[in-house]
């Protein structure tokens, strides 16, 4: 590795959060030759028995792949453990279907992963470094960030831990408490947005047969305006489906008759496959659960501390890139300890510095999408767009990559996404000026 070039030390990195973007980031280190110490608030899910059709599942794209395939474990993630899904099949009201493919030029697909399968892998493999060191049961409750010190409650005996460490990752979560003690600084900015909309899971077990109720190998949507659902496959052959909602309409659904009133209504094709029961099971089992957005900057104090993942950036699901682009930020990461040799203060700055542009691009562009899955999608213009775009990704694919395949099906920083759009747009405007300007010529000159 790079010692040679008489890098640093090895640091003693504390990580909060093992969610998925902190066990990532605990290999990434491990890998490099660092002493981790990985504290999750929770139990370790491993030990957490897999409930059959009640597993809840991620879109992985080429981001996240990318992270993975840093630390050797992408092929095993999308081979063995993933459902393709190569297209969208979306379901009219009427219960009729039809299929937008994610990419006709070269048949990429995204892929259906298990939240806690995933996060277990990523755990798993932990346990091949003798220098990660993982303790579960342990919520972070204060920090001094700037000294590098933690502490801790223990929850099977109650105890307070405390620690010390050379770096903090903070990867715990859009409610991160690494975060909060960030916001005691001064130039700390920070903002967060709760969106109207609410969100609730229900599924679709496996046939008698053990079989997919429901064509496997592709993301289902059925948009109806201000409310949205969509299934992503499980390796079980369930489905987990998310209804997304205003919360008013959450609450006027309060009685067993209104809500198949309301399913029938809007999607009465998804009742006999989830099954009248389980649905007014679900439904009522789980309170609607929040969305929120948040923005903050910078991500580091001193040479000390680092948040990364949702802690940094949470983003609105509607771009399928939050876990994404948590990963990406193991990438980017891991870059940085290369080109810095290991060297915090320049890492942590650099980080910052590079990162945040990206990281409000994604935000932005999910919560664009938000607008734009309920209302665009039943626009003649949209569709207008679309086609003209997919025609010159066809025609020229290196010189004209629409935004969609630019944020998911390729490693371009979601900065230059949005630029790349913006270019799009110009273009788009100067060609329809253009064929304007001449079929009026023309039509000058036949007259004359
Ligand atoms: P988390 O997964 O939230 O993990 C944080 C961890 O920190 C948790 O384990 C928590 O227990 C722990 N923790 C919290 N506080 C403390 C503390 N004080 N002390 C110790 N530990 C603590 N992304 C995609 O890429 N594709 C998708 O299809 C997708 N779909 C989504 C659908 C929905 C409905 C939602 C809400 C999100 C979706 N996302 C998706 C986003 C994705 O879930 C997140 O971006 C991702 O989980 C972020 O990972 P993380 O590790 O940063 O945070
Ligand atoms: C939302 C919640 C379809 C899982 C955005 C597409 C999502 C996912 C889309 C959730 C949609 C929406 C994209 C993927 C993905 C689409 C995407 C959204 C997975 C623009 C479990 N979104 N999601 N866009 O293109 O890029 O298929 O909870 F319905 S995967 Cl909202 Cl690619």
């Amino acid at each position: 590795m790079s010692a040679q070039y008489g890098h640093t030390k090895s640091l003693n990195i504390a990580i909060v959060g093992g969610g998925l973007v902190g066990a990532l980031e605990a290999l990434y280190l491990a890998k490099r030759g660092h002493h981790v110490s990985l504290y999750e608030s929770r139990e370790d899910i491993r030990n957490t028995p897999h409930v059959r059709g009640r597993s809840i599942n991620l879109a992985l794209s080429v981001r996240g792949r990318k992270a993975l395939r840093g630390v050797g474990l992408e092929q095993r993630v999308v081979d063995e453990h993933a459902v393709p899904m190569k297209a969208r099949m979306i379901h009219k009201p009427d219960g009729s279907t039809y299929i937008i493919p994610y990419d006709s030029r070269t048949n990429q697909c995204v892929y259906s992963v298990g939240r806690n399968f995933l996060n277990s892998v990523l755990l798993e493999d932990s346990e091949k470094y003798t220098s990660v060191e993982k303790h579960f049961g342990h919520k972070l409750l204060e920090a001094n960030l700037s000294k590098g010190e933690l502490k801790f409650l223990r929850a099977d005996t109650k105890e307070i831990v405390q620690v010390k460490s050379d770096l903090i990752i903070g990867a715990d979560g859009a409610f991160s408490s690494v975060r909060k003690e960030m916001m005691k600084q001064p130039l700390f900015n920070f903002s967060q947005h709760y969106i109207e909309h609410g969100y609730t899971e229900l599924c679709i077990p496996a046939d008698k047969n053990g079989g997919f109720q429901m064509p496997p190998n592709y993301l289902h949507i059925w948009p109806r305006g201000n409310f949205m659902m969509i299934a992503l496959p499980n390796q079980d052959c369930s489905w987990t489906v998310t209804l997304f909602m205003p919360f008013i309409n959450f609450k006027q659904i309060d009685t067993e008759s209104k809500l198949l009133e309301f399913f029938e209504k809007y999607f009465p094709d998804s009742i006999p496959l989830i099954g009248e029961k389980k649905l007014i099971e679900d439904f009522f089992a789980g309170n609607a659960q929040s969305l929120i957005t948040i923005k903050c900057r910078p991500y580091h104090t001193l040479d000390k501390a680092l948040i990364i993942g949702d802690a940094a950036h949470a983003v609105v699901p509607f771009y399928g890139q939050g876990m994404n682009a948590g990963f990406e930020d193991c990438t980017v990461l891991d870059e940085l300890f290369e080109k810095h040799n290991d060297d915090p203060v320049e890492i942590l700055k650099e980080f910052s510095e590079k990162r945040w542009k990206d990281a409000f691009a994604i935000s932005d562009l999910a919560m664009y999408n938000y607008i734009e899955m309920r209302d665009l999608v039943n626009r003649p213009s949209y569709w207008l767009r679309k086609s003209f775009d997919d025609f010159l990704f066809w025609l020229v694919p290196d010189f004209w990559v629409p935004l969609y395949n630019s944020v998911t099906f390729s490693t371009m920083p979601y900065s230059k996404c949005i630029e790349n759009r913006q270019w799009q747009n110009k273009m788009l405007a100067v060609f329809i000026v253009l064929v304007t300007v001449i079929t009026f010529l023309l039509y000058m000159y036949t007259r004359m």
